[in-house]
């Protein structure tokens, strides 16, 4: 059995709502030696990305999405505490208040984030899911935040991304903090149109963009 087959049986797992094969075959993964980041976005998020396909198809049904995410939480439960695992140095980068936009429950793609921002040496303060738009405010001002990051999966709750920008222009906050903006229905274009600072597709890319905005803030390279 290769890499690909162990991919395969992840999805295949997910979208029968096998947690315990999930699992199972996540620890496989890990005992060959595979990443655990490469395990999460080609087993587990391509089986979520499979089973909103069917969803979308009305092949599956909300009951079935709520069994599909808490088999990809027993994959993640192993996989994300070596994700977020001190990778290289231990060096402070910056501090991050993130969270899933208010109106919106999806936290899986989120708390990937979270584990491989911390993986980097962010201290990240993660505020859950349902976050109303001043509590991103409230905390990143209580913490001193470099970065508000957001998550958002619903067409309807990307506005929660934009009322964060507007608040904190109306505060007279927007040079404080730098912005970071991601989940699956958010793009570049969406970035540009509400004025975030930065945009990320996945995780691995938001500890890149993140990395690059603590530069811009603090003027020095980290
Ligand atoms: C699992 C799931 C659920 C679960 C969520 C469980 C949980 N604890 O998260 C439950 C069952 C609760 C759910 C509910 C609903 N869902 Co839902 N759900 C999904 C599903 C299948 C998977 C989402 C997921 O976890 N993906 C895997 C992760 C790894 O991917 P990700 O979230 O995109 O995250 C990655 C990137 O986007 C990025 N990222 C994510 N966040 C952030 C943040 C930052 C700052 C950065 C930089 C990057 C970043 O990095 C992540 C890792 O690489 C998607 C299908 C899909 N294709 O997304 C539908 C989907 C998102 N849901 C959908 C819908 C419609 C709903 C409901 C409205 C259904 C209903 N009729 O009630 C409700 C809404 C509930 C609410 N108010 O939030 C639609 C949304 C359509 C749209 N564009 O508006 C989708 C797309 C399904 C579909 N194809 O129709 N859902």
């Amino acid at each position: 059995m290769d890499e690909e087959d162990i991919y395969t049986k992840i999805i295949d797992a997910i979208v029968s709502y096998d947690s315990e094969a999930v699992a199972r075959h996540c620890r496989e993964g890990m005992e060959r030696g595979m990443e655990a980041i490469d395990i999460i976005q080609k087993g587990l998020a391509k089986g979520l990305s499979r089973v909103g396909e069917l969803f979308e198809e009305e092949q599956l049904f909300l009951p079935d999405l709520i069994m599909a995410a808490n088999a990809a939480k027993a994959g993640f439960k192993i996989l994300g505490p070596e994700v977020s695992r001190k990778k290289g140095s231990s060096v402070f980068i910056g501090r991050i208040v993130i969270g899933t936009v208010e109106g919106d429950v999806h936290d899986i793609g989120k708390d990937i984030v979270v584990a491989m921002l911390s993986g980097a040496g962010f201290e990240v303060h993660d505020l859950g899911v349902d976050v109303p738009t001043c509590k991103f405010i409230e905390k990143a001002l209580e913490v001193d935040a470099d970065i508000i990051a957001s998550s958002a999966l619903l067409g309807t709750t990307m506005v929660g991304q934009r009322k964060i920008e507007n608040l904190l222009k109306d505060l007279g906050l927007k040079q404080r903090f730098k912005t970071l903006i991601g989940g699956a229905p958010v793009t570049e274009d969406w970035r540009k149109e509400i004025g975030a600072d930065g945009y990320a597709e996945n995780a691995i890319d938001a500890v890149r963009v993140a990395k690059k905005l603590v530069e811009e803030k603090k003027g020095t390279n980290v």
